[in-house]
């Protein structure tokens, strides 16, 4: 550690999130110790003080805050890692940008294009370094996808189609808001199903087959009242359930995206399948080492889908983990995204999805809701 620049993280919020950056962090040292940035988990930050204290004591951070602003005017912090709900990312990452701290944010980037552009702007002003927690990316197989369809294996690409399937909102008394129940409040999360789940499918899909230029979407909403956790009255539920739409990628492709929390036997189960004039892939979060690709150029007597098992030392991020043919899990992504992330401060180059690149998911997300709710196609902006 003695000859390693320390990077003093703050991490503010202590929920889902918060865990699966902070693992990230202390698994650093031991699997990347070639790098020269070593994480210190120096302060986490939290309102309630019983718990933020209990989270540091279990994930080992030397300090904790319970005002955000304080965790920000330390001396002692060099990065802010943003793990609090939607409604407040703006708030923080603009304070932090103008205290010169680093910024690692929670996807998706903010509720609305609004509050992503002007956070943009604020960190591009500080010029400070940034990322958002796009971790899918960064599971072994998905990279390897990007890098397939890189090389051009695929020949032209036709189609790009992604699902995010979960159940867990089904029930009419589950109520919205509050701790745990934040994605569930417009106000908090700033859409559903889109903001939450088909964020991740637009970031994967923009990385992989480049930018969706325009949408036509259709959302539900389910249930439409639903009791407020924090004022215990029965409100209008305002985020959309469930979320389909097509679209254009400026590649010619033709994209189909379905996420939804009403799929009854889904916990978590992100898909996608990209078809090519020469070969598909496909891939699905719940065999997440596992890439399935068919290339029509196969002699047709063995012609088929080939199930690649990602664990060899030659594929993403596998020399850094066990031996070939031993998995890695979920967890390993937010790993990989702290590791490339320290891996750009030396190099001093971004790291995507930079604030500025995850905006472009956030113009994509927008355009979808305005599509549905104006039941037309909307351009998304985005080239
Ligand atoms: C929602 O249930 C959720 O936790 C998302 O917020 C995450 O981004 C996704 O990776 C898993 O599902």
């Amino acid at each position: 550690m003695a000859n390693k620049k320390q990077l003093r993280i703050g991490l503010v919020g202590t929920g889902f999130m918060g865990r699966t950056h902070s693992n990230g962090y202390k698994r650093i040292g031991d699997f990347f110790p070639d790098l020269q940035y070593r994480p210190v988990l120096k302060a986490v930050c939290a309102r309630r003080e019983d718990k933020v204290k209990a989270f540091a004591e279990q994930w080992g951070y030397e300090s904790y805050e319970t005002d955000y602003k304080k965790l920000i005017a330390r001396n002692d912090i060099d990065a802010i890692d943003i793990c609090t709900p939607n409604d407040s990312h703006a708030e923080i990452a603009i304070a932090a940008a103008a205290a010169g701290k680093i910024i690692l944010c929670e996807k998706p980037l903010a509720r609305n294009v609004e509050e992503a552009q002007k956070m943009v702007d604020a960190i591009e002003k500080a010029g400070v370094a940034n990322t958002v927690w796009y971790n899918y990316r960064r599971l072994p197989a998905v990279t390897l996808a990007k890098q397939i369809v890189e090389s051009g294996k695929l020949g032209k690409i036709f189609h790009y189609r992604a699902n995010f399937l979960q159940d867990w909102t089904i029930s009419a008394d589950l109520p919205q808001g509050g701790e745990g129940l934040w994605r569930m409040d417009i106000n908090a999360a700033g859409s559903g199903v889109t903001g939450d789940l088909l964020a991740h499918c637009i970031d994967t899909a923009m990385w992989i087959n480049g930018a969706i230029t325009d949408v036509s979407a259709v959302t539900e909403t389910f249930i439409k009242e639903r009791m407020h956790q924090l004022t215990g009255k029965v409100q209008k539920v305002g985020i959309d359930d469930a979320c389909i739409f097509h679209c254009h990628f400026s590649n010619g492709s033709l994209g189909l995206f379905e996420s939804t929390r009403y799929a009854r036997g889904h916990k978590a189960l992100y898909t996608f399948e990209i078809n090519g004039a020469d070969a598909s892939i496909r891939w699905n979060l719940h065999d997440l080492n596992r890439l399935e690709y068919f290339d029509h150029r196969d002699e047709s007597i063995v012609r088929g889908w080939r199930s690649i098992l990602v664990t060899d030392g030659d594929q993403p991020y596998m020399k850094r983990w066990w031996v070939p043919g031993l998995n890695i899990g979920y967890e390993h992504s937010f790993v990989h995204q702290v590791a490339d992330f320290l891996e750009s401060l030396e190099k001093g180059a971004p790291c995507e999805p930079t604030f500025r690149n995850a905006l472009l998911t956030q113009k994509v997300c927008e355009a979808v809701i305005e599509s549905a709710n104006s039941r037309s196609w909307k351009d998304t902006g985005v080239k």
